[in-house]
C-alpha cells in the first residue's frame, strides 16, 4: 500500500451522560479521527487519548501534535507491504502510543479492505460474537449505583465494572453485592490508591470480585506485585501496560492475574496482538478495555476482541450507551445475551457516516503525497 493521503480531524461529541472516574468527569469528548488513503482505499482509525493527561500522559492535543509533526512526515508517500510495517517507521518516536495507534489502525482497516477480509479475520480472530460488560462511572450514592446496575443487567450485560475512588468505594460495592450476590463484578480504581492502602484494599476480598483494576500508580508494575501478595482478589493492570515487554514483566513479577488490553494504550493492533500472545502463553486471560470511543474506535475494539485469549467480557458496549447518534452504520448493538455479533464486511465492517463526521468536525488537516511523475 502506498500512502497517498492522511486526514486528521478533531470531532466534538457529547456523551449522553457524564462519566466520572477517580480522575474526573467527562461529558464533552474531543475525539481525533484518522483517515488514510492508500492505493485509492480509505481506512479509518481513532485516537483514544483523553482531553486531559489524567489517564496517561497523552491528550487530544499532544496526539494532534505528534501525528502532524512526527508521524505524518515519516509515512507520506511510503510504500508498505502490510500494516505491521508502520511500527519500524515510527520507532524513533518515543511513547505516544495512542497517537501511533490511531494511524496504524487505519492501515489495518485498509489492508483488510484490500484483502477483502473482515479486520477480525486479518488479525487472526476466531470469535463470531464477543462478550460484553459495562463500566459504570462513580455515582452520587450507592442507591443510584444499584439502580444503574439493575438497568444494565436487564439489558443482558455479562459483567459489571464499578469505578471507585477513596471515599466512594466500599459502601458502593457492598450495596451492589448485597443486591446481586453472584453477578460477575469488578472494580476499577484508575490509580487512586497507594500501597499504604493495602489493608483497606484487602477489605474488598469479601465481595468475591473478578478483579481489582489498576489500584496503584498509573506507571507502576512492581508495587502491584507487592500488593497482589497481600490480597486474594486478582489484580488487573490497565494504565501501566504500554507494550508486550511490560506485560511480560508484570506477569513474571506476579503483578496481575488478568490483563486489560486497550488498542490505543499499546500503540495499535500490531503490539496489541503481541500483548495478547504473551498473556496467552502465560495463561493470563485478557479483556478489551474502552476509552469512551466513537463507533470507529469501537469497531476496532470489536475486531480485536475476536482473538482467542479474550476470554472475559470486555468494556465494549452498545453505541447507544454513549451517543445519541454514532458515526458508524449500523451502530454497535448488543444482544439480550450481552454479546456483539462480529461484522462480516471487509475492514472494520461498519460504514462511516461521512456527512455526520463532517458536521461534528471542528478542526481538520490533510496531507497528500506528491504525485509520482509517470505513475
Ligand atoms: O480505565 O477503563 C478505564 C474510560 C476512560 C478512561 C479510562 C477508562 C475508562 C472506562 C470506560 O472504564 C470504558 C468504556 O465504557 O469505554
Ligand atoms: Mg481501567
Amino acid at each position: 500500500m502506498r500512502i497517498e493521503s492522511i486526514t486528521l480531524r478533531e470531532l466534538e461529541m457529547r456523551l449522553k451522560s457524564p462519566f466520572e472516574t477517580s480522575f474526573g468527569v467527562t461529558q464533552k469528548r474531543r475525539i481525533l479521527l484518522v483517515e488514510v488513503i492508500a492505493d485509492g482505499v480509505a481506512g479509518w482509525g481513532e485516537v483514544t487519548a483523553t482531553e486531559a493527561p489524567s489517564y496517561n500522559y497523552e491528550t487530544t492535543d499532544t496526539a494532534w501534535h505528534i501525528i502532524s509533526d512526527f508521524i505524518t512526515p515519516r509515512l507520506m508517500g511510503k510504500e508498505l507491504r502490510a500494516a505491521t510495517e508502520m511500527e519500524a517507521l515510527v520507532s524513533g518516536i518515543r511513547g505516544h502510543q495512542m497517537a501511533k495507534a490511531g494511524v496504524e489502525n487505519s492501515l489495518w482497516d485498509i489492508e483488510a479492505r484490500q484483502k477483502n477480509l473482515p479486520l477480525s479475520k486479518l488479525l487472526g480472530g476466531t470469535r463470531t460474537e464477543i462478550a460484553c460488560g459495562v463500566s459504570l462511572g462513580i455515582r452520587e450514592n450507592p442507591e443510584l449505583l444499584v439502580e444503574k446496575v439493575t438497568a444494565e443487567l436487564s439489558q443482558g450485560y455479562q459483567r459489571i465494572k464499578l469505578k471507585i475512588k477513596p471515599g466512594k468505594d466500599f459502601d458502593f460495592v457492598a450495596a451492589v453485592r448485597k443486591q446481586f450476590p453472584s453477578i460477575p463484578l469488578s472494580v476499577d480504581a484508575n490509580s487512586a490508591y497507594t500501597l499504604s492502602d493495602a489493608n483497606h484494599l484487602r477489605g474488598f476480598d469479601e465481595f468475591g470480585l473478578l478483579m481489582i483494576e489498576q489500584p496503584l500508580q498509573w506507571d507502576d508494575i512492581y508495587l502491584h506485585a507487592k500488593l497482589q501478595k497481600q490480597i486474594q482478589t486478582a489484580l488487573c493492570l490497565d494504565e501501566s501496560i504500554s507494550h508486550s515487554r511490560h506485560a511480560e514483566a508484570a506477569i513474571a513479577l506476579g503483578a496481575c492475574r488478568i490483563m486489560n488490553l486497550k488498542l490505543g494504550r499499546v500503540g495499535g493492533h500490531t503490539e496489541a496482538r503481541r500483548v495478547h500472545d504473551v498473556c496467552q502463553a502465560q495463561a493470563i486471560p485478557v479483556w478489551c478495555g474502552g476509552m469512551l470511543e466513537s463507533g470507529i474506535g469501537r469497531a476496532h475494539n470489536v475486531a480485536m476482541s475476536t482473538l482467542s485469549n479474550f476470554t472475559l467480557p470486555g468494556d465494549v458496549s452498545a453505541s447507544q450507551r454513549y451517543w445519541a447518534d454514532d458515526i458508524i452504520e449500523p451502530e454497535v448493538v448488543v444482544s439480550g445475551q450481552g454479546t456483539i455479533r462480529v461484522p462480516h464486511a471487509p475492514g472494520i465492517g461498519y460504514s462511516v457516516r461521512r456527512e455526520l463526521v463532517e458536521k461534528l468536525t471542528v478542526k481538520k488537516r490533510n496531507w497528500k503525497a506528491e504525485v509520482m511523475v509517470g505513475a
